[in-house]
């Protein structure tokens, strides 16, 4: 019996202010790794997943042998792909690395091949309901160092937008127990972002990358248009332009704007992407390791976006835990074809229950040096917060259809 035998693990739900799953897996050594499982407003699925159907078949199997345990998790499963069965993977692969690094003294990033660069660069969310309180918001960030900046504004005659918070520095977009509704109108919407860019490259300058996310809320001809009229104020990207079920209409945006296009959030496996790198029609892949399978499969989508020049961008919003952070953090300083990763900072409640090593300063972040992913969960504190549902917000037009999330 080797020390490194998977003797049990456990899922921890918890709800500091957002609801929160994470994997841990103990080895007869004593060693204990931990991987996030958080999967937005369906967190339960992934929580029964793990403890139903993967963990009774993780025992006794050697927690050094990564690659052939996502194998088994992945072929072994017959069904394949999909954000519960990729998620729950994810964490059980982040969980091993996470034990791989404590049991050889080093950080994850060394073991991945060592840092390609000092630190990452993050970009930071700055959100208002008027364009002056986005530049406001992006003026503090900028004050704290950020050097991009993703700027997000509310839409004149539309009474809610998605992706816009009231408070600075955190944004909550599960806000219900029961999905809450937003209106759209493209019209309104296209006509609102070059007023934008146009403020924050008065006010903030040509020194800051500038970032926007649509959130999947454009026809592509309409997310061409809004990429060529944001052409003259050099946006780092445009994200989620339009949903990427139909890989190919991304060429459609490609033919009429140079702006470059980051898509990718909601991708699972490298199948969600492999037409959109192998025909260049993203400049930016923003899968990350807990929706996209774990480190072991984000590295292999890093691998064919590295033959096309397609740079990383993982997510990096609220809902994915520090668990999460940490584990893109050491994939970051690691990855040859590194671009940017999202920081939308947790709260301090998060925080305490989830301590960690990485850290943040002058608009950069490092994972730290502690062996292992540098992060745990505080069990005792994690279960003075219990799960609480909460939905994202679902979006219509204004008669009323069903529009894209
Ligand atoms: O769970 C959904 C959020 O993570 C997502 O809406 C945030 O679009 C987002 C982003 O770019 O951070
Ligand atoms: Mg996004």
């Amino acid at each position: 019996m080797s020390s490194s035998e998977i003797t049990g693990a456990r899922v921890i739900v918890t709800c500091p202010g957002r609801n929160f799953v994470t994997l841990k897996i103990e080895t007869r050594g004593g060693v204990t790794g931990v991987g996030d499982a958080t999967l937005n407003g369906r967190e339960l699925a992934v929580a029964s997943y793990l403890s139903e159907h993967v963990i009774p078949c993780l025992i006794g199997r050697d927690a050094h042998r990564i690659e052939d345990v996502w194998q088994y998790l992945y072929k072994g499963a017959y069904w394949r792909r999909g954000p519960v069965t990729m998620s729950a993977i994810a964490a059980v692969d982040t969980a091993l690395w996470d034990i791989k690094g404590k049991i050889a003294g080093l950080p994850v990033y060394q073991l991945l091949g060592g840092a390609s660069r000092d630190s990452v660069m993050v970009y930071g969310h700055a959100n208002g309901e008027t364009i002056e309180q986005t530049i406001d918001e992006a003026l503090k960030y900028k004050a704290e160092g950020y050097k991009a900046i993703r700027l997000q504004s509310g839409v004149p005659g539309l009474r809610s937008t998605y992706g816009v918070s009231k408070t600075f520095g955190y944004y909550e977009p599960a806000d219900a127990a029961l999905p809450t509704e937003n209106l759209w109108s493209s019209e309104k919407y296209l006509r609102s972002v070059p007023p934008l860019f146009a403020a924050a490259r008065e006010a903030l300058g040509w020194d800051v990358h500038l970032l926007h996310d649509i959130h999947h809320r454009l026809t592509p001809i309409e997310a061409g248009r809004l990429g060529k009229d944001l052409e003259p104020y050099r946006p780092f990207w445009l994200e989620d332009a339009t949903p990427a079920e139909n890989q190919a209409s991304f060429r459609l945006i490609r033919q009429h704007t140079t702006t470059p296009l980051a898509v990718g959030e909601i991708f699972n496996t490298i199948w969600d992407c492999r037409q959109l790198i192998e025909e260049q029609l993203i400049d930016y892949i923003r899968a990350t390791v807990v929706h996209a399978g774990g480190i072991t499969h984000l590295r292999r989508i890093a691998s064919l976006a590295d033959l096309y020049n397609v740079r990383t961008g993982c997510h990096g919003a609220t809902d994915l835990s520090p668990v999460c952070m940490a584990a893109a953090l050491h994939f970051d300083l690691s990855v040859p074809n590194f671009g940017v990763q999202e920081y939308m900072r947790h709260t301090a409640e998060t925080d305490a229950v989830f301590p960690h090593a990485y850290t943040f300063s002058n608009g950069s972040m490092h994972p730290g040096e502690a062996p292992g992913l540098g992060v745990d969960i505080d069990e005792a504190l994690a279960a003075k917060y219990p799960y609480r549902p909460a939905y994202l917000p679902v979006n219509r037009l204004e008669d009323g259809t069903m529009h894209s999330w």
